[in-house]
């Protein structure tokens, strides 16, 4: 019988390591992410704060106005239209609000402002159905002091009494050293009912958990493991490099060297912190989160789950995460390190830099902006689009701040509670009261931005000019082999001109991006840069010349039939023709004076070269970007059929056979 029972025991364990694996690994490596500010999304029940879905019993309001509901989960399509892979919603736990959600008081808790944990698990459940992930913000550096923790942990003999970072002041009852929190003056806080003081990286009511105890990290597997049962399908961890500080209380941070003479010792900016960013500890803590969720998955046959780390630190401290678990280390270069007035240079140093120190399994990302943060489309004046088809172009992740698929910019001039409030007004859905998003006519909670009436999402859904367009097709681009599996290189030999240029090895197929940063018509050989092809036009930023080629298609069709040699070749041929045959050569010319286009020979070069149109170059608005219009277009090329019909002397010159246009 013994026998038996073994040969029992070892067929179950057989059948549990076939069955438990990780499912549909590495779902997130091409993923566009787009993060949700809950509050400024969607508000179905008119409070003017967005929300998830308000349970129906909440709400006096008949059954027949019952399509009036509208918040995320309401608008979960519009997210399946666009081609989004997953959602990441900031915090929605419940919340004081100090700080928007992220002072939580209770972690497995959805605040009454957004709704219940049935309204986001009826959320979760139709995103799911819709294909579409949902990954959740994860702060685990500090709650609320609010939270239950915190109010136990003021009684020094209670069991959460070490959940937090408590300290006596010095005999002079001053705070115990010199940190300083993030917002500004002392880290420290004195606590009457305990008679100590206590760290907070952040605002004082955001008290930091104390990670050297092992029951506080405990306490954090345990939260995540709440929510991955609720079938979440990943965390964006918050304010990552804060987690752990030195366990010498005695230290003094240093002054920084540089630091700016416009700031003094109450300034976060003005110290080296050296003993309360970035850790050893801090890489361990979220390699220990891998680990849980890798096991979590593999545990219950789950699709991977993903976890992305928000850490502004530098380049060196940001790559590590790669090595600690992170699949997604937040690339910030793009917002902390450039601005309006950097260089192409500037640029391709960012995505070499982060190319060069990744590890050979990492996947890149590229993030243009978030709740933290001045706009993308407000940082560059009048040059969202370049940015966020550089995104979209290069290698890897592209994370989106809701908004930025319509070109939002922010409200430079609003401060009612936060710096940031700028960059969070609501989603501008249409042009109908507070933009679509509530029905309150006594205002939102920020109000909507006063250009809704002319920049929404129904106006631009239905003009084939527009940011959204843009960014739905570059998402629908994304998806070809060539932007997934294709290789990757910058050139900035063209002044002014960032290029970047994808190829699948496998095909030959390219896709190259051409972002002009100068204010000027600039000229690119694309000879010297593109494999020999067929060249076309695939996109071009809102208010490009070149879109409007698309009315002449038909001529550009013409174009194709005449065209059977090489570009210059044909070129020729137009101006012999144009001497002969004024007629004929009406199907050429026009399409190229419409595009402010012109193809001139160069020697063995063809050069494109595109016109700035005068009336869209802005006037440098806010005063923080200098005046500039992008003229970037998105081109591909496609392998020559026959090439051996190519001319030995030509091989440098594209073939131009056909402009098509994709709006
Ligand atoms: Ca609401
Ligand atoms: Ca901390």
């Amino acid at each position: 019988m013994k026998g038996v029972y073994l040969v029992a025991v070892v067929l179950v364990l057989a059948v549990n390591l076939a069955t438990a694996r990780i499912m549909n690994k590495g779902w997130w490596k091409n993923a566009v992410f787009y993060q949700v500010y809950p509050r400024s999304f969607m508000d179905s029940n008119g409070d003017g704060i967005g929300d998830l879905k308000v349970e129906f019993d909440n709400i006096v309001v008949l059954p027949a106005f019952d399509y009036i509901m509208e918040s995320i989960e309401s608008k979960l399509e519009h997210f399946k239209d666009t081609g989004i892979t997953a959602i990441w919603l900031s915090p929605i736990n419940k919340s004081p609000m100090k700080d928007f959600g992220y002072d939580i008081s209770d972690f497995r808790d959805i605040d009454p402002i957004f709704g219940t944990l049935r309204d986001f698990e009826d959320l979760l459940s139709k995103a799911h159905k819709l294909g579409l992930k949902v990954i959740l913000d994860l702060v685990p550096n500090h709650t609320s002091n609010q939270h239950m923790w915190f109010k136990e942990s003021i009684n020094s003999t209670s069991e959460y009494a070490d959940y937090y970072i408590w300290q006596n002041g010095t005999e002079s009852n001053k705070p115990p050293n010199n940190w300083i929190s993030v917002f500004n003056n002392s880290a420290w806080t004195y606590h009457e009912g305990r008679n100590q003081y206590y760290f907070h990286q952040f605002y004082a009511e955001q008290p930091d958990l104390n990670y050297r105890n092992p029951t506080v990290q405990q306490e954090m597997k345990d939260i995540i493991g709440f929510w991955l049962d609720k079938g979440i399908d990943g965390f964006r961890i918050d304010a990552v490099p804060h987690l752990f500080e030195t366990d010498n209380i005695t230290l003094n941070e240093p002054k920084l060297p540089n630091a700016d003479s416009s700031l003094n010792e109450t300034h976060f900016a003005y110290y080296n912190h050296i003993y309360i960013k970035d850790q050893p500890e801090t890489y361990e803590l979220v390699q220990s989160w891998r680990e849980y969720v890798d096991h979590y998955a593999n545990k219950n046959n789950r699709d991977e789950i993903v976890i992305l780390t928000e850490a502004y630190t530098s380049l060196n401290s940001t790559i590590k995460f790669y090595d600690y678990g992170s699949h997604v280390p937040f690339n910030f270069k793009f917002i902390t390190d450039v601005n309006a007035r950097s260089n192409t240079t500037d640029f391709a140093n960012i995505v070499n830099n982060w190319m060069k120190y990744m590890p050979d399994d990492g996947i890149p990302n590229s993030v243009m902006g978030n709740h933290d943060r001045v706009r993308v489309g407000t940082r560059y004046p009048g040059r969202a689009d370049q940015l966020i088809m550089l995104e979209m172009i290069l290698p890897g992740i592209a994370v989106t701040y809701y908004g930025e698929e319509i070109g939002m910019v922010d409200n430079t001039t609003l401060y009612m509670y936060d710096v940031r409030d700028g960059c969070r007004t609501p989603f501008q859905w249409d042009d109908t009261l507070n933009g679509g998003f509530s029905n309150n006519t006594n205002g939102t909670w920020l109000p909507v931005h006063s250009d809704y009436k002319i920049n929404n999402l129904a106006k631009q859904k239905n003009v084939s000019d527009s940011h959204y367009n843009l960014y739905k097709s570059l998402i629908q681009l994304r998806k070809k082999d060539v932007l997934t599996k294709g290789t990757f290189q910058l050139d900035t030999s063209t002044k002014n001109v960032l290029f970047v240029l994808r190829k699948d090895e496998r095909t030959n197929e390219t896709v190259s991006l051409l972002l002009n940063f100068s204010a000027n018509e600039t000229k690119v050989d694309l000879t010297k840069l593109l494999p020999k092809g067929q060249f076309k036009v695939l996109l071009a930023n809102v208010n490009s010349t070149l879109r409007k080629l698309k009315k002449s298609e038909s001529q550009s069709e013409q174009v194709q039939k005449t065209d059977t040699t090489d570009a210059t070749t044909f070129y020729r041929k137009c101006l012999k023709k144009k001497k002969k045959k004024k007629r004929k050569l009406h199907h050429f010319q026009p399409t190229v004076r419409k595009a402010s286009s012109t193809f001139k020979e160069e020697g063995n070069s063809l050069v494109f070269n595109t016109r700035v149109p005068k009336q869209f170059v802005p006037a440098g608005e806010n005063g923080n970007g200098r005046a500039i219009h992008p003229r970037d277009i998105i081109g591909t090329n496609t392998p020559i059929q026959t090439p051996q019909s190519v001319d030995a002397n030509r091989r440098n010159i594209l073939q131009f056979s056909k402009i098509f246009y994709i709006t």
